[in-house]
């Protein structure tokens, strides 16, 4: 189900001379290597949770496409730069999800951080069962507070009686949370009243979810919120769903935004994210970015626009 990184993806265009200065992703990106911690790319290559909540399959080509985008971005930084494959599902998507929290964890516990790269959103389940998984088995000490900060148009708190899909994620979290009797600390950014129900704005009430609307996401209201919600925090998830994204600049998902949060006030809020989180001693060792459908893209503008993200991730290392 895990696939080793396919280095042959990787190409792009190289400078005149091959100086560290003039280098670019291609050129840098190897397989993982423990005795120097970096950033791992880990594909997610799904969209069985796409389908089961009825959305526009194709996501599960995304991980390929990313990589093509992703390419010719220019290496600033010193934080090596690899590729951990692919896990790759077939129809038993549950399966997948802990073949990914396997692959998440081994990159952890050798010390990278993880850019996950989806496939559907299905693909936070798994990041959450392999970030629990390196906390419990690197310490002993009372559970680490972990908070989910979602960029998402969605709060994918859908009921979990049909089993897990895109649409479940955070309730499948809520649940794990639950049953542990550990806090749920989930902070959504984008979120659009038109595409959640009321009965899905209760459970995000009942649930404690904090959440900011799409036409409220300015930077200032999001900065003050992000302040108080990592301020407690030993450990941060972020996520970021390429729905929450304007259609125009992001037609390559299962459900397009018609409003949308525009990408430079999710590039603010994820430096913001850094700046806050360093000095609260909160480690952010996992991100990822779901929902990239190639089927739907237009012209490849999903994917760069993707591609724009992972490269913030990696250069805030
Ligand atoms: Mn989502």
């Amino acid at each position: 189900m895990w696939q080793a990184a396919d280095l042959t993806l990787w190409s792009g265009r190289s400078g005149t001379d091959d100086v560290a200065e003039a280098l670019r992703w291609h050129q840098c990106v190897t397989r993982p290597d423990a005795q120097a911690p970096g950033v791992c790319l880990l594909g997610f290559a799904c969209d069985v949770g796409v389908r089961r909540n009825h959305g526009r399959v194709g996501a599960s080509q995304g991980p390929v496409e990313l990589r093509r985008a992703m390419g010719n971005l220019a290496m600033h930084g010193s934080t090596p730069l690899y590729d951990a494959g692919d896990v790759v599902a077939d129809a038993d998507l549950e399966a997948a999800q802990l073949a990914y929290a396997q692959q998440v964890s081994a990159c952890l516990r050798d010390g990278h951080r993880v850019i996950g790269l989806g496939g559907g959103h299905e693909i936070a389940w798994g990041a959450w069962l392999g970030l629990n998984e390196w906390l419990t088995s690197a310490s002993e000490a009372p559970a680490p507070r972990v908070g989910i900060i979602n960029f998402d148009a969605h709060f994918d708190l859908r009921p979990t009686g049909s089993g897990g899909s895109s649409g479940t994620p955070f309730r499948q979290i809520a649940e794990w949370c639950a049953a542990r009797a550990r806090r749920f600390d989930y902070l959504c950014l984008g979120i659009s009243e038109a595409a959640n129900t009321r009965a899905l704005f209760d459970t995000a009430r009942q649930l404690g979810v904090e959440y900011l609307l799409d036409v409220d996401c300015q930077t200032e209201a999001a900065g003050v919120m992000l302040e108080r919600f990592i301020a407690g925090l030993d450990q941060l998830y972020v996520t970021v769903c390429l729905d929450a994204l304007p259609a125009a600049v992001a037609p390559g998902v299962s459900a397009p935004a018609a409003l949308g949060i525009p990408p430079d006030f999710v590039i603010g809020c994820l430096r913001r994210i850094h700046a806050i989180a360093r000095p609260h001693g909160c480690q952010w060792r996992l991100a990822d970015i779901a929902e990239l459908n190639p089927r739907h893209d237009i012209d490849g503008r999903t994917a760069r626009t993707a591609a724009r993200l992972a490269w913030e991730l990696h250069r805030l290392g």
